[in-house]
C-alpha cells in the first residue's frame, strides 16, 4: 500500500513584510501568476493566494498587504496582522525586506519571530545593493537573528530557485528575538530598534555613496517644488489627453472600418432574416461600438502604469497632501482618486491603505465622480457631435481640451462632495500622513504591456458580455410590439404613395416606437425632457446601469434597428436622428452638453456600488452615493440644457 510520505504533504508559505519590498513581484516569480505590482506603498490591499510544484511537492502561496508593523494603522495592515496571527504551527511565513532598507524593515521581522512561527527571511532587491556597493554579510546576519536568510533579486529571479529549495527543507527552528521580553518598565518597540541597530551595523558596509538614492534626491527636488511640482503635474495630465485622443485616432479608424466591412461580410453570408438581423444589427453592431476604444483604453492604462513603476504616483500624493486635507481627504487620497481615471473599483479598494476611517469613507464616496475609461466612449462619441476632429487651438487638439475639461470638472465636483462630507460626517480620529517616497525605477515594460493587456481583456471580456447581453434584449425589446401594432403600422403604408426605401424607413421608425423598447423609453421620457433627451436617450440611460459605455452599444443597436443597408456610421446616424415630436435634430449644443454633463455626474454603474457595499458594510453608503450623483446629474443638466437652448 503506498503511503504519503510527509515530504510529499503540501506546504503552505506566507509572505509579508514592509510596503514596497517586492513581495508580489516574487508572489508572480513563484507562482507564475500576474498580481498588480507597482513602486508605491500599499499596491497589494488584499491577501491573493497562488501554489508552485517542487520536487513532487505542492506549496501553497499567500501574498499579503504590506504592514510596517503588527500594530496596524489601516485596513490594509490589518488584513495582513490578522492573517499572521491565525496561521497553523507549520505554516512557514517568510519575511520580505528591502535588502537596502534593513533597519527599518527589520522591526516586523522581530515581532513575527516573537509570535513563534517558523520565519525565513528573504532579503530582496540584490541588483539595488550591489548598485549602492553596499554589502551585508549573511552568515553573521543569519546568525545573529536566529534564522535561515535567502538573498534574491525577485525582478529577474535571481535566488528564487535557492528559495524553493529553502522552503522544501526548512527544519524547524525555534527561537526569538527579544530573549528578556518581560521587561515593559521601557517602550517594547524602542528595545526592538535599538537591538536591531546593532545587528545591522554589525553586519552592513557602505563602500561609497548610494547612487540611486542620490538621483532620486535630486529629481524630488524639482518635481516635489513647491511651483514646478504641480506645473509638471498638470503638464503630464494634458500630455496624456491629448495622446489618447491624438495618438488613437488611426487604430480607432482601422477598427471602424474592419467592423463595417465584417459587418457586411457576415450579412452577405447568411441568408436574410432574423438570424441575420439579430447577429449583425444587434450584436455585431453593439460589439463595434466598444472594441474601437480599445486603443484609448490601452494609452490611458499605459501611462497610469508608468507613473506607478517609476515611483511618481508617490511624489503626486506628497504634492497634495496639503490641498486635499482643506477637503476632508488625505494625500493617500490621490492614487485611489487618479487610478479612478481608470476605473473606480480598483481605486475603492484601493482607500484601504487611508489610515483615518472619515477619510477613507470620503474617498470611497467621491471617486465614482473622476470620470473613468468606461466614460471614454461616452464623451469620444457625444463631441464628436459637436467639434470635428481636427479642430484646434494652437497645438491642442480641442476635442481632447474638452475631454480634459470633462474629467477636470469630475474632479473640482469630487472635491467640493469632498468637502461637504467633511461638514456633515463626524469624526473624532486623528488624521495622519506618513508616505515613503520610493527611489526612482526606470518602468519594466513587461509589466506595462502586460497591464495594458489586463485591463483592455476586462474591459473587452466582461463588457463585452454585458454588452452582448444587453444588446441581445435590446434588439427583442425593439423588434417585437405588444398585440398587433407592427401588422397595423404596414398595414398604414400599405398604399403609401412614396417610393419603397422611403417608406421602409418610416416603417421602420414607427415600428421601433411602438416596440417594447419604446414604451420603455416613452415611459422614462417626461422625466428626462426638461434635460433635452428623447425616449432614445432615455433606454440608454437605463442600460448603462450595467455599465457606462454600453451607452454606445445603445445608440448603435437603436439606430441601426431599421437601417436596413447599414451605410451609415453610428456618429452619422446620431448626427440625423430627429425628434419625434418636433422633427428637430436631437443631438444640439444643448442636448449634446447636457448628457456629456449628465454622465460625468450619475452614478450608473452597478459593479461599482457593489463595491462600495462590500467596502462600507452598509448600503446606506451606496445609496446616499445614487442618491447624492444623481440629483447633482440631473440638476446640472438642467442647467446647462437651459443656458445653451
Ligand atoms: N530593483 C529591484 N526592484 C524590485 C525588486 N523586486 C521588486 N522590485 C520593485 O519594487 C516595487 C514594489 O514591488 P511590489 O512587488 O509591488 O511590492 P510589494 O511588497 O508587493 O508592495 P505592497 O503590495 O505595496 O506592499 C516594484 O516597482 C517592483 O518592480 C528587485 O529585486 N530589484
Ligand atoms: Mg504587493
Amino acid at each position: 500500500m503506498p503511503t504519503i510520505s510527509s515530504k510529499n504533504k503540501p506546504k503552505n508559505i506566507v509572505l509579508i513584510g514592509n510596503p514596497n519590498t517586492g513581495k508580489s513581484t516574487l508572489f508572480n516569480s513563484l507562482t507564475g501568476l500576474n498580481q498588480k505590482i507597482g513602486n508605491f506603498p500599499g499596491v497589494t490591499v488584499d491577501k491573493k493566494t497562488g501554489s508552485f510544484n517542487y520536487k513532487g511537492t505542492k506549496i501553497n502561496v499567500v501574498d499579503l498587504p504590506g504592514t510596517y508593523s503588527l500594530a496596524p494603522n489601516s485596513e490594509d495592515e490589518r488584513v495582513a496582522k490578522n492573517y499572521i496571527e491565525n496561521t497553523n504551527k507549520d505554516d512557514l511565513i517568510i519575511v520580505v525586506v528591502d535588502a537596502t532598507n534593513l533597519k527599518r524593515n527589520l522591526l516586523l521581522f522581530s515581532q513575527i519571530i516573537d509570535l513563534d512561527k517558523q520565519v525565513l527571511l528573504v532579503l530582496n532587491m540584490m541588483d539595488l545593493l550591489q548598485k549602492n556597493k553596499q554589502e551585508i554579510n549573511f552568515d553573521k546576519l543569519s546568525k545573529s537573528l536566529n534564522c535561515p536568510i535567502i538573498p534574491i533579486n525577485a525582478i529577474l529571479n535571481k535566488g528564487i530557485n535557492q528559495l524553493k529549495e529553502a522552503v522544501y527543507n526548512y527544519k524547524e527552528n525555534k527561537n526569538s528575538f527579544l530573549i528578556n521580553n518581560s521587561s515593559k518598565t521601557i517602550d517594547e518597540t524602542m528595545l526592538r530598534i535599538n537591538k536591531i541597530n546593532k545587528i545591522v551595523d554589525d553586519v552592513f558596509t557602505e563602500n561609497g555613496k548610494n547612487k540611486s538614492y542620490l538621483l532620486t534626491k535630486k529629481i524630488d527636488n524639482i518635481v516635489t517644488h513647491k511651483v514646478y511640482g504641480y506645473l509638471i503635474f498638470f503638464g503630464i495630465l494634458l500630455f496624456i489627453f491629448q495622446a489618447i485622443f491624438s495618438w488613437a485616432s488611426y487604430p480607432m479608424d482601422l477598427i471602424d472600418n474592419g467592423f463595417s466591412l465584417l459587418c457586411d461580410y457576415v450579412s452577405t453570408l447568411l441568408p436574410e432574416g432574423i438570424a441575420n438581423d439579430l447577429i449583425v444589427n444587434g450584436i455585431l453592431a453593439g460589439l463595434g461600438g466598444i472594441v474601437i476604444f480599445v486603443p484609448q483604453i490601452a494609452i490611458l492604462f499605459a501611462f497610469i502604469t508608468i507613473l506607478e513603476d517609476t515611483g511618481y504616483m508617490s511624489r503626486v500624493s506628497f504634492l497634495m497632501d496639503r490641498i486635499l486635507r482643506q477637503f476632508g481627504l488625505n494625500g493617500k487620497s490621490v492614487i485611489p482618486l487618479l487610478s479612478s481615471t481608470a476605473c473606480a473599483i480598483p481605486a475603492i479598494m484601493g482607500a484601504r491603505t487611508i489610515a483615518n476611517y472619515k477619510e477613507r469613507l470620503i474617498t470611497i464616496m467621491v471617486a465614482p465622480l473622476i470620470s473613468c475609461s468606461a466614460r471614454i466612449p461616452v464623451y469620444t462619441i457625444l463631441i464628436a457631435l459637436i467639434v470635428s476632429e481636427d479642430e484646434s487651438y494652437g497645438i491642442f487638439n480641442l476635442q481632447g481640451l474638452l475631454v480634459m475639461g470633462l474629467y477636470l470638472l469630475g474632479f473640482v465636483t469630487a472635491l467640493l462632495s469632498a468637502w461637504v462630507m467633511k461638514l456633515i460626517i463626524k469624526s473624532k480620529e486623528k488624521s495622519t500622513f506618513t508616505l515613503e517616497m520610493p527611489v526612482y525605477r526606470a518602468p519594466r515594460w513587461k509589466n506595462v504591456g502586460f497591464e495594458i493587456l489586463s485591463k483592455v481583456k476586462v474591459f473587452l471580456f466582461d463588457a463585452g458580455k454585458i454588452i452582448i447581453a444587453i444588446s441581445i434584449i435590446l434588439w427583442v425589446l425593439s423588434s417585437y410590439a405588444p398585440g398587433n401594432k407592427f401588422e397595423e403600422i404596414n398595414e398604414k403604408y400599405s398604399n403609401s404613395s412614396l417610393d419603397k426605401s422611403e417608406t421602409n424607413v418610416l416603417i421602420a421608425s414607427d415600428k421601433l416606437e411602438a416596440s417594447y423598447a419604446g414604451i420603455i423609453g416613452k415611459t422614462i421620457e417626461p422625466a428626462i425632457e426638461p434635460l433635452g433627451f428623447d425616449w432614445k436617450i432615455g433606454i440608454s440611460l437605463v442600460t448603462s446601469f450595467a455599465a457606462r459605455e454600453v451607452f454606445v452599444g445603445t445608440m448603435a443597436t437603436l439606430y441601426s434597428v431599421g437601417d436596413a443597408d447599414n451605410t451609415l456610421s453610428i456618429r452619422e446616424k446620431m448626427m440625423a436622428a430627429t425628434n419625434h415630436k418636433t422633427g428637430e435634430k436631437i443631438y444640439t449644443k444643448a442636448t449634446t452638453f447636457s448628457l456629456l454633463i449628465f454622465y460625468v455626474f450619475a452614478m450608473q454603474c452597478m459593479a461599482t456600488l457593489a463595491i462600495v457595499y462590500r467596502e462600507t458594510n452598509s448600503i446606506k453608503w451606496p445609496v446616499i452615493q445614487v442618491v447624492y450623483m444623481g440629483a447633482l446629474a440631473y440638476l446640472s443638466s438642467l442647467l446647462v440644457y437651459s443656458i445653451f437652448s
